[in-house]
């Protein structure tokens, strides 16, 4: 019989930081309500959670840098909305923000949930952010809280 190690829900006592890109903000604003909606729901507190705000998804992996680096937080939450358009900025955008917040995550060891939406069109967009595919902030929020309860579990066994 092999022993599981696994976070559960339970966000009571645990502090989180949102780092939320402002461009797109009828967008992302979603998301930010989701994601405090996702906490608050599953026992966390409001009061608990610092909101960061920054121009955009490029600059989200320098400021979770920077929020990881206090160590005052269990487990950052990135939010950000890049849809693409005429141009190729969408990939750079993108894509950056994708590998930076990881980088981030790996080198810091602290949880950081990606919740950037990477869309073809706006319609995917909102769909994503509390419409039919209901809500990424909301979602991000759950991997964090799992997230900093598992890696508390793990860190608590070594
Ligand atoms: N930032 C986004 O968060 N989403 C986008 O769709 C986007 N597009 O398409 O341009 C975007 N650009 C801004 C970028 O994140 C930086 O704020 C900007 O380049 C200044 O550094």
């Amino acid at each position: 019989m092999y022993n599981t190690i696994e976070g559960n829900l339970d966000a009571s006592g645990l502090k989180f930081a949102i780092v939320v890109a402002r461009f797109n903000s009828f967008i992302t604003e979603r998301l930010l309500d989701g994601a405090m909606d996702g906490i608050v729901r599953h026992g966390g507190k409001a009061e608990d959670v610092d909101v960061v705000r920054v121009p955009g998804s490029w600059e989200l992996p320098l400021t979770v840098a920077e929020v990881a680096k206090t160590k005052k937080y269990d487990a950052i939450l990135c939010l950000g909305a890049v849809i693409r358009g005429d141009t190729p900025h969408f990939d750079y955008v993108a894509g950056e923000a994708a590998k930076g917040v990881g980088q981030v995550a790996m080198q810091t060891g602290v949880p950081i949930a990606f919740g950037v939406l990477t869309t073809n069109t706006v319609e995917q967009a909102v769909d994503r952010a509390g419409a039919k595919h209901g809500n990424k902030g909301f979602d991000a929020a759950t991997t964090a809280i799992e997230m900093a309860n598992v890696l508390r579990r793990l860190r608590s066994n070594s």
